[in-house]
């Protein structure tokens, strides 16, 4: 599921595609950038507080490298990697890139469903987490903790060893990135080295930053957004310094804020909410910050509005997702197209297409597009690819969208059937299979219902066999059922049958306007 020979010999031709590895960008960044701050953690437990120049973090990528080369991981190998915002994150997606083994990028929220599920369907190799408790996640899988990442890595001041064989080149892959997913089990994101470092170079320009920029990586490090828009790469592309977050509260981050003087976070809506009332409140010297990149979910015109007045910096609006396209509203954009639109592409060669019902062209309805950084396919979704794509290359997003003066997009809603719950996606038909499991449940319909704070929530209509069960008891079978706790619905509704569309599917938008 690769781009043609010509798009790609075009995407090379223009400069997009400089043939660069993550690899070989890590020892040039640490060539130039040497005794630069790359990132700084506060630490976190297994994690001790840290302070990693550019130079640091390439020799200590190389020595976890070797060690992990002498544990049996090779080229061509997943590897699934579950690390909170602590510096050994990027650490190991750097000796894993040098070894040519793929990242498989899980949540901090993951629990065994999906964990396990994403060992058995790459065939991982090793599985990388916290500590002891989360092995039991992947009881099949070799897992490697904190503590056993810190064992493994060749002592400080030897020399880099060299990897047998040839590295990873630019075309191949680099890692398998997770979709927010609107199936019953989550698809995996195929990225190349030339397409991402792309994708987070470009958006490091657009985001203006330079050496002196300090980016806040409050989000999960694994998440698209924070890793490439242009997050902690982009950071490190440009020579800047990132600030890793335990978690994303206003008590964590504006102390941060403070000392590290920060200059740009990333935040979702509801995040962006709470740091606005939480400034109102004063305490803290927030005033290196100068833009707050907000995005993941729709972030509402008035609360746009409140973001240059109340944090005193510049809203930039991020439209992105896991399979490429990346919208950002510009630094120097006019206010009303700041609080408005979600922004434009990075690229001059990303193609969008709006096609309204009946398929045609139009400036109102689902987004298409397809582009230098955008993928082809899903990995080992051949079934899948063939709906989520159109046969001539362009991905289906499922965001119904409008297309703004000066190609700026405004997302208007979704046809996929997903809930985006404040930034975090959840698949409806993911939930209803782990509902269908419980013996007393004969139809589930999940559907998202409209929140003030969240953008929406989660509500699950149950037809019962029987007596309907708890609603606390089908929140515990769901948590024994190993899934991630944003996917355990809000509500519950028991109902006797759920209203039909006209050829007689559910209809989850009658569902939807039931509250
Ligand atoms: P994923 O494919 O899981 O990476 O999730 C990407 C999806 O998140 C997009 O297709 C949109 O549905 C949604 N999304 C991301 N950013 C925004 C935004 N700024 N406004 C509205 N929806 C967004
Ligand atoms: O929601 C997303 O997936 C997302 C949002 C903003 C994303 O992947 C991105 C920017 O790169």
């Amino acid at each position: 599921m690769h781009w043609p020979d010509d798009v790609a010999a075009r995407y090379r031709a223009a400069g997009y595609w400089r043939g660069e590895t993550f690899g070989g960008l890590l020892r040039d960044l640490a060539a130039r950038y040497g005794s630069r701050p790359a990132l700084i953690s506060p630490g976190l437990p297994g994690s001790p507080a840290a302070r990693w120049t550019f130079r640091d973090l390439d020799e200590r990528a190389d020595r976890l490298a070797a060690g992990l080369h002498a544990a049996g991981i090779r080229h061509g190998d997943r590897v699934v990697l579950q690390l909170p915002n602590v510096p050994e994150f990027h650490q190991v997606c750097f000796a894993l890139f040098r070894i040519g083994a793929l990242p498989v990028f899980a949540l901090p929220a993951h629990r065994s469903a999906e964990i396990s599920y994403f060992c058995e369907f790459t065939e991982a190799t090793a599985y990388i987490c916290p500590d002891e408790e989360h092995k039991a996640y992947a009881p099949g899988t070799r897992a490697f903790t904190l503590a056993d990442l810190a064992g493994l890595s060749a002592p400080s001041g030897t020399d880099p060893v060299e990897l047998p064989g040839p590295g990873p080149g630019p075309g191949d892959l680099a890692f398998l990135q997770l979709s927010g997913g609107s199936t019953g089990l989550p698809k995996l994101i195929p990225r190349t080295h030339d397409d991402y470092i792309y994708s987070f170079r470009a958006s490091a320009e657009i985001c203006e930053l330079t050496p002196e920029s300090v980016y806040l990586c409050a989000l999960p490090a694994a998440h698209n957004f924070p890793m490439s828009s242009p997050g902690v790469f982009g950071a490190l592309s440009a020579g800047a310094a990132s600030v890793l977050a335990p978690d994303p509260s206003p008590g964590t981050c504006f102390p941060l804020i403070e000392r590290e003087r920060v200059t740009i976070a990333a935040l979702v809506p509801p995040l962006a909410l709470v740091w606005m009332d939480a400034a109102a409140s004063g305490g803290h010297d927030l005033s290196s910050l100068e833009v707050l990149q907000v995005g993941g979910a729709k972030f509402s015109e008035e609360a746009a509005k409140r973001v240059g007045p109340e944090l005193g910096c510049t809203l930039q609006q991020v439209f992105g997702m896991a399979e490429g396209l990346v919208n950002y509203t510009r630094l120097d954009d006019p206010e009303d197209v700041i609080v408005s639109t979600q922004g434009r592409p990075i690229s001059p060669d990303d193609e969008i297409l709006i096609l309204d019902n009946e398929g045609n062209e139009s400036d109102h309805g689902h987004l298409l597009t397809r582009g230098p950084y955008t993928i082809r396919g899903y990995w080992r979704a051949d079934e899948h690819n063939r709906t989520a794509f159109t046969e001539d290359g362009f991905y289906r997003t499922g965001d119904i969208v409008r297309r703004a003066e000066g190609g700026y997009l405004v997302v208007e809603g979704r046809a996929k059937d997903q809930i985006n719950r404040g930034g975090e996606k959840i698949a409806a038909e993911e939930v209803e299979n782990h509902l269908l499991a419980h013996p007393a449940i004969r139809d589930a319909s999940v559907v998202a219902v409209p929140d003030p704070y969240l953008g929406e929530r989660t509500r699950a209509y149950l037809i019962c066999r029987g007596e309907a069960p708890k609603k606390a008891e089908l929140r515990a079978f769901l948590r024994d059922r190993g899934i991630a706790a944003f996917k355990i619905p809000d509500m519950f509704e028991f109902v006797d049958a759920f209203p039909q569309t006209a050829v007689g599917k559910v209809s989850k938008r009658h569902l939807r306007e039931r509250t």
